[in-house]
């Protein structure tokens, strides 16, 4: 039989338009696609709650793609090597307690047992606001990343959800929304976002687990975005405390839900 263009049009049309209404409302919205994102949208789908990832970008992996200095390669700790073997992503002993996997490896590994174990991820989508009610995060703003990136003035769409997870990296960009426009503090030392510390890897791999927690009812930061709202240092290219801070996100909103 031949193929039919505008079969293939309405195919891609339908099945998107379904996924996207099937995801308006949902257990927990991730904002970003980086290392922490998507493990935690892998854990969670593993325990049958409903997670939608938004990716502003074409591509998923985040920082992950280009290890340190477009040489990619990562570096984790022991302390995350089960994350790996979770997701079959293979690894070498360097010296002491440094294990390197190539960041490719690592991504699409990361990206494809999350997505087969029932995480839906949008990219190309930009969260540019949260759905607030009085002191409470409910929600999420959401917009094509051609409409941010050609500064149109188009408005948004709204997705409902029970948690909200800030994975957006160094630029935390929900919480920079969140103490901007919501009212009520943040729950950090100073009530509003601390800021990343320069570089010191063993001790910014510690906090970033202990920064891995609610900051606002409603809204949780993983990954480098808990580290920055906490006021950790970062860590340079070594993501165990990123594999880790996802699952730890994970397994906290499992236990809530
Ligand atoms: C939709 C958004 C938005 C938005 C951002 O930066 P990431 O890789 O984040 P993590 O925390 O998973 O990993 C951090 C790691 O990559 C890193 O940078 C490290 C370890 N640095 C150490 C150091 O010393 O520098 O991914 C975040 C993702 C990106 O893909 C963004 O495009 C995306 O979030 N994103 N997506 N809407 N508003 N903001």
């Amino acid at each position: 039989m031949e193929l039919n263009e505008v079969i293939i049009t309405k195919a891609i049309i339908e099945k998107y338009n379904a996924k996207l209404m099937d995801n308006l409302d949902t257990d927990v919205a991730i904002v970003g696609g980086g290392p922490a994102g998507i493990v935690a949208g892998y854990y969670l789908a593993k325990a049958g709650k409903k997670v939608v990832l938004f990716e502003r970008k074409l591509s998923i992996g985040g920082g992950m793609w280009g290890g340190g200095m477009m040489f990619n390669e990562i570096v984790v700790q022991e302390a995350a090597l089960p994350i790996l073997d979770e997701f079959n992503i293979r690894y070498e002993k360097f010296e002491e307690d440094h294990y390197t996997s190539d960041s490719i490896e690592a991504i699409t590994a990361l990206t494809y047992k999350a997505v087969q174990a029932g995480l839906t991820i949008f990219n190309c989508v930009s969260v540019e606001d949260v759905m607030m009610r009085t002191e409470e995060i409910i929600g999420l703003v959401i917009n094509w990343s051609p409409v941010e990136m050609a500064g149109l003035h188009i408005d948004p769409l709204t997705m409902r959800s029970t948690f909200v997870v800030d994975a957006t990296g160094h630029a935390t960009e929900v919480v920079k929304v969140v103490m901007k426009k919501v009212p009520g503090e943040l729950m950090t030392p100073t009530g509003k976002i601390e800021g990343e510390k320069s570089m010191w890897s063993d001790k910014a791999e510690t906090l970033t687990l202990e920064n891995t927690r609610e900051v606002f009812p409603g809204l949780y930061v993983a990954g480098m975005s808990a580290n920055a709202t906490f006021g950790g240092p970062r860590m340079g290219p070594i993501f165990g405390g990123m594999l880790l801070s996802g699952e730890k996100v994970a397994k906290e909103l499992i236990d809530r839900l």
